[in-house]
């Protein structure tokens, strides 16, 4: 692969400030989650904020992006407005998906996010289908199926990389790869490679997920390529799940390999920006300040939204 993606102080600022809005506002969920406040279940991406906004910097709105259980990140990164996000978790009308929803479905039409899937592995066909109305239409924009490492157990996944495939579709399939289906590592729950079964039908990426600047640069190419005809390809994201597979808890850190330090998106964006030039320490600090008065301004909406009423609900 030829490096070739260029990357400027704006993509740096968007891509540190998605970043720190999902890390912020993903502890702030988790501070608040024990309060019961929250009508959901809810699956964090603490630590694993790099995959979403490293290929979310090359989405258009009209391009459509497919989510599983774990959406906050990518939800976020695609668009989707805290507030909306917010409300949707208090289970209020003026969510995402009126509050009937949750975390772990999450609509906004506007920014691309045509829907999401509890059903692991649930998302991936949709992308394919995004991808096929494309090309039936003439439309310009890209599906992206975005999944974790324990979806490509299903056989959904092998279907639609070989539709895609056959087809050439313009298909992105984004394995963001934690290595944990639940509380089962990988070596207990998939006995394939997976870039290895992708690779067989299409050309296939592989970033650091816990590194931005990896994650950009790879789907920068591989969204360039799908857009410009060049049929489905699959990015390969490792990168490390700080939290336990459902809830506010942070996994046991160290006996999970992870040093909070040197593996986390943030820090070394923010090392990389500071040591290059590209922002300064205090614009840095700033960013994460404005944040915190957009989470607080965003509970504040949720919190003074109205519950659905049961006339709401279309028979
Ligand atoms: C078809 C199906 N089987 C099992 C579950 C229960 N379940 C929910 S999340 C999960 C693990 C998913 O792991 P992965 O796809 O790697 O995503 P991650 O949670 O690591 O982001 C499982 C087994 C489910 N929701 N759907």
């Amino acid at each position: 692969m030829t490096r070739t993606t260029t990357i400027d102080r704006a993509d740096v600022t968007w891509l540190l400030r998605r970043m720190r809005l999902i890390r912020q506002a993903s502890e702030r969920i988790a501070r608040l989650y024990p309060t019961d406040v929250m009508e959901t279940p809810v699956h964090l991406c603490i630590g694993q904020e790099a995959v979403p906004v490293g290929l979310c910097r090359h989405l258009r709105d009209d391009d459509k992006l497919f989510l599983g259980h774990r959406t906050h990140g990518p939800a976020l990164a695609k668009g989707l407005p805290l507030p909306k996000l917010m409300a949707e978790l208090y289970g209020r009308t003026t969510g995402c998906s009126h509050g009937y929803g949750g975390s772990m479905h999450v609509i906004d039409l506007e920014h691309g996010l045509p829907g999401s899937s509890a059903i692991v592995g649930g998302s991936i066909a949709l992308g394919v289908g995004a991808g096929l109305a494309a090309k039936l239409t003439g439309a310009s924009w890209i599906g992206v199926s975005y999944f974790g490492d324990a979806a490509t157990n299903a056989g959904v996944f092998y279907e639609s990389l070989n539709f895609a495939a056959l087809r050439r579709l313009p298909v992105l399939f984004l394995c963001e790869d934690n290595g944990w289906s639940n509380v089962m590592p990988k070596s207990a729950h998939s006995a394939h490679d997976i870039t290895g079964v992708a690779e067989q039908m299409m050309p296939v990426l592989q970033a650091d997920g816990t590194d931005a600047l990896s994650v950009y640069e790879h789907a920068g190419h591989a969204v360039e390529r799908i857009r410009g005809g060049g049929g489905p390809m699959l990015l390969h994201c490792r990168t490390k799940r700080w939290m336990k597979h459902q809830g506010p808890e942070r996994c046991d850190l160290a006996a999970n390999h992870i040093d909070p330090e040197r593996d986390c998106p943030i820090v070394r964006l923010e090392t990389w920006a500071q040591r290059s030039g590209m922002l300064g320490a205090d614009e840095c600090t700033a960013i994460t300040a404005e944040i915190e008065r957009e989470i607080d301004a965003a509970i504040a909406f949720a919190e003074a939204s109205p519950f659905p009423q049961p006339e709401l609900v279309e028979v």
